[in-house]
């Protein structure tokens, strides 16, 4: 057994959250070891040069006697019951009043001086964050916007110590570990099954997803979906729906025969102005609009946003067209809800049919609710990856579906199938990293293989 010593604050996983973790600590002067599960995490020599004298453990945590530890700061992407924290998960620091083990967001809570707004849901997180912080540059207002996103919050903090707002991506996992968020605006988006894995079931994912109401004032919530309302006490809260708002609710209409975002009844931007497509960022785009509401941001800043914003890449995005096949990349959809979304969105402007693209790690989903779309609308499914048979057994008796070893065979298998008119989709409902670094990774490769078929089929054009 390695005993921490009294007084220490333990720092668990050498990834982006815990090496920004690191950074924060030292910057404060409090002492701190690290610990990580991997025999050799990645980049733990730099790790080594850029922190010389602190110490680094290396797998099981199990071997560390925690008992005087002063606090354990985790990263998201692991489990606070594993052998080795479990044990003291329930205990209370009693210097903070906090539990003894708390994520990133617990000690950027207790660091930042301006308020923060912060996105949580299944799906569209890192739309919502982005545009939020696209109307606040355009509102004039200086935002930091990360988290999950990309840049972890602690950096931000770093970087943007005069940040009047700070526009935060949150996901379950670092919910579940923050005590109190007193967010000034707090948005819960949508909840479809993920992450099953950790969290056990619905009830712990929506549980942990909750946790961005604690001490919030501002909610911004989906009509559609009651159990992203609020089941803590918030001072206001704002609603938005697919249907059209009712009283002050955000949502979709017709004015002057054209569908528009409305609040209530008073128009705001017409569909046609938005340059991103899809059913499902109208309900993006209404979010963005209520939290920058909520926020103060003038209205014409906010929509002048709107009508800029492109989207992101990998989700829902137009590669190529390849002889009147569309290819498009939607490596984001890691989960059932976002895979749904891609095939609805598709589904209804499609001339001939789909060509779904799915697989990877499946998290513990239930992917038959894939099943009546794709028999509606699909030529075939083409599975890969680890959990590619789980998705079989749902889907193949109500779809086409064929197994391949990777993604590359599956983009080969639909070029040669489809037909004109038809859209291959890369949407895996699935993680990527059996296969892949992450799903940005998978979404480059989708687009490099179709951008080098699609070189020859514009030569032949010309
Ligand atoms: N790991 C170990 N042992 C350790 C530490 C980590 O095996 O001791 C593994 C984890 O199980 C995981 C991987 O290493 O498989 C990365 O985990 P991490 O907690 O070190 O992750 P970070 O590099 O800090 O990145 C995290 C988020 N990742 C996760 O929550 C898994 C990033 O979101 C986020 O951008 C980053 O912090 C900055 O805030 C990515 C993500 O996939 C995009 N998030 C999930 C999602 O969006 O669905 C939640
Ligand atoms: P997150 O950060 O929550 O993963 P993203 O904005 O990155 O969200 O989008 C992830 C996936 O969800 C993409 O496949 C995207 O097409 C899909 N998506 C985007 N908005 C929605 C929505 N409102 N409902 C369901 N799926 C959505």
């Amino acid at each position: 057994m390695v005993r921490i010593a009294k007084g220490m604050t333990l720092v668990v996983g050498l990834g982006l959250s815990g090496r920004a973790i690191c950074r924060h600590l030292s910057r404060l002067n409090v002492p701190f070891m690290v610990a990580d599960t991997r025999a050799e995490p990645p980049g733990i020599s730099d790790f080594r040069s850029a922190h010389p004298g602190v110490e680094v453990h290396c797998g099981s945590l199990a071997s560390l006697d925690l008992q005087d530890v002063e606090e354990v700061v985790i990263s998201p992407g692991l489990d606070p019951r594993m052998p080795g924290l479990k044990e003291i998960a329930d205990q209370i620091n009693p210097r903070t009043g906090e539990p003894r083990v708390v994520g990133e967001m617990a000690l950027f809570v207790r660091a930042v001086a301006a308020p923060i707004a912060a996105i949580t849901g299944s799906n569209a997180k890192s739309t919502v964050t982005t545009l939020l912080g696209d109307m606040a540059a355009a509102a004039g207002v200086k935002a930091a916007v990360g988290g999950n996103l990309g840049t972890p919050a602690l950096d931000l903090l770093a970087h943007q110590p005069d940040a009047e707002l700070y526009i935060l991506e949150l996901s379950s996992f670092q919910l579940e570990m923050t005590p109190h968020l007193n967010a000034r605006c707090a948005a819960f988006l949508n909840l479809s099954e993920d992450h099953l894995d950790r969290h056990g079931d619905m009830h712990g994912y929506r549980a942990a997803k909750q946790r961005i109401f604690m001490g919030a004032e501002h909610a911004v919530v989906n009509a559609d979906e009651p159990v992203t309302w609020p089941e803590y006490a918030v001072d206001q809260v704002t609603y938005f729906t697919q249907a059209a708002p009712k009283g002050s609710e955000w949502g979709l209409a017709h004015h002057q025969r054209k569908l528009t975002l409305m609040q209530g009844s008073t128009p705001w931007l017409a569909i046609d102005e938005l340059k991103m497509a899809g059913q499902h960022n109208y309900l993006n785009a209404l979010a963005a609009l209520a939290m920058g509401q909520a926020l103060g941001f003038a209205a014409e800043p906010m929509c002048s946003a709107l009508r800029d914003f492109k989207g992101l890449v990998h989700r829902s995005e137009v590669i190529a067209d390849i002889n009147g096949v569309t290819w498009v990349n939607d490596s984001k959809g890691t989960n059932v809800g976002a895979t749904l979304a891609a095939i609805n969105g598709i589904g209804a402007t499609l001339k001939g049919r789909l060509i779904l693209l799915a697989g990877g790690v499946g998290k513990g989903a239930d992917f038959t609710p894939l099943a009546a779309p794709l028999s509606a609308c699909a030529r075939r499914v083409i599975l890969f990856g680890l959990d590619a048979l789980l998705l079989e057994k749902a889907l193949h008796n109500h779809v086409c579906t064929q197994q391949v070893d990777d993604l590359t065979q599956a983009m080969q298998a639909a070029f040669e199938l489809a037909q004109p008119g038809d859209c291959v989709l890369l949407s895996p409902a699935c993680a990527s990293l059996d296969q892949f670094a992450n799903y940005q990774q998978r979404g480059e490769m989708f687009r490099h293989w179709v951008q080098l078929k699609a070189k020859p089929a514009e030569g032949e054009a010309r």
